[in-house]
């Protein structure tokens, strides 16, 4: 079933101590695996789409890009026995917040996280009132999305990541619903240079004083088993390195309810992709040829909801 607001799927989340996948998706070959593992699974779970991918369904167009690709999320929605609710990731201005709102997303995402903090706080609260009277909810992000070094100062460390205090006065000056707290994740497939690590002091912290549901970006595992096969096939992905599902597991237990993911499903997708090219060179058939690539999206979607404790919640 579409869930009109994601506020629904995440205070059920952080009341029971689970995390639910929050997915990227660009087109129907991403959207079809997620939602048939979570019917699989009897899970909950977020669609989310970035202003690219919005231009991208709408070839150019944003606002068309976004009926599209809800139109498309909402048929196979309701179709599915589960909650599956529709996000827009990284939002940076109001012309996408209200493209997603007229699309009929369930939540948007504001990130100024990049803007001095009072201009954090006015435009994610003028975003707040927009989206809070079409009835849906907002992620707001604080602090920067970057991998926490051994060798970085307390002072380093505490001019980039969340400042919890802070985290307190923008949740209760906004009246934001979720918060995306940096605590050393990062975006992609190269998150740590020596071992992975997190902040989870301040993690803690930040769920003492706000009480709501968090949300962890840069949270793909980036699985090796993926990225072996892509280098075998022909791809050249060196050092590659994401968040451990231990790790992951543990972010869940200190309070993280949202847990976003497009780096896992890129490398799944690409190298069953390339392995069917060249196993099968005279194929012309697309279908054919994503059809694997597809299967590997559901494998590595289903794996994460068990470690998320997501699995039966729906
Ligand atoms: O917010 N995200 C997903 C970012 C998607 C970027 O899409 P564009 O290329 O269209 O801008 C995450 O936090 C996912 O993190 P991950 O660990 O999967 O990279
Ligand atoms: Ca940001
Ligand atoms: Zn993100």
């Amino acid at each position: 079933m579409y869930v009109k607001n994601t506020k629904e799927i995440l205070d059920k989340a952080n009341k029971g101590y689970y995390g639910v996948g929050a997915f990227n998706i660009n087109d129907l070959e991403f959207l079809q695996p997620i939602v048939s593992a979570a019917v699989e699974k009897a899970s909950p779970v977020i669609i989310e789409t970035s202003e690219g991918a919005m231009s991208y369904a709408g070839d150019g167009d944003f606002r068309r890009g976004a009926k599209i690709l809800a139109d498309m999320v909402k048929t196979l929605a309701n179709e599915a026995d589960v909650p599956i609710a529709l996000h827009l990731d990284h939002g940076h201005d109001i012309d996408h917040v209200v493209a997603a709102i007229q699309a009929g997303y369930s939540s948007v995402m504001i990130d100024a996280s990049a803007k001095p903090y009072e201009k954090n706080l006015s435009l994610t609260s003028e975003v707040v009132k927009i989206a809070h009277s079409a009835g849906i909810s907002v992620e707001a992000e604080l602090g920067k999305l970057v991998g926490i070094e051994d060798n970085v100062s307390v002072s380093e460390r505490d001019a980039t990541l969340v400042d919890p205090g802070e985290a307190k006065d923008f949740v209760d000056r906004t009246g934001v619903d979720f918060l995306a707290p940096a605590i050393g994740t990062s975006h992609g497939a190269f998150k740590f240079k020596g071992e992975a690590k997190l902040d989870f002091d301040r993690l803690r912290t930040v769920k003492e004083f706000t009480k709501m549901p968090l949300v962890l970006h840069g949270a793909s595992s980036v699985l090796p088993r993926f990225v072996e096969e892509a280098n075998k096939y022909g791809a050249d992905i060196q050092g590659a390195k994401g968040v451990p599902y231990d790790i992951l597991k543990e972010s869940v237990k200190y309070g993280i309810n949202k847990v976003n993911t497009d780096t896992d499903l890129r490398v799944a997708f690409i190298a069953e992709l390339r392995k069917t090219l060249y196993n099968d060179k005279p194929q012309i058939d697309p279908r054919k040829l994503f059809k694997p690539a597809m299967a590997a999206i559901k494998e590595v979607v289903m794996e994460r909801m068990e470690v998320l404790g997501s699995v039966g919640k729906a």
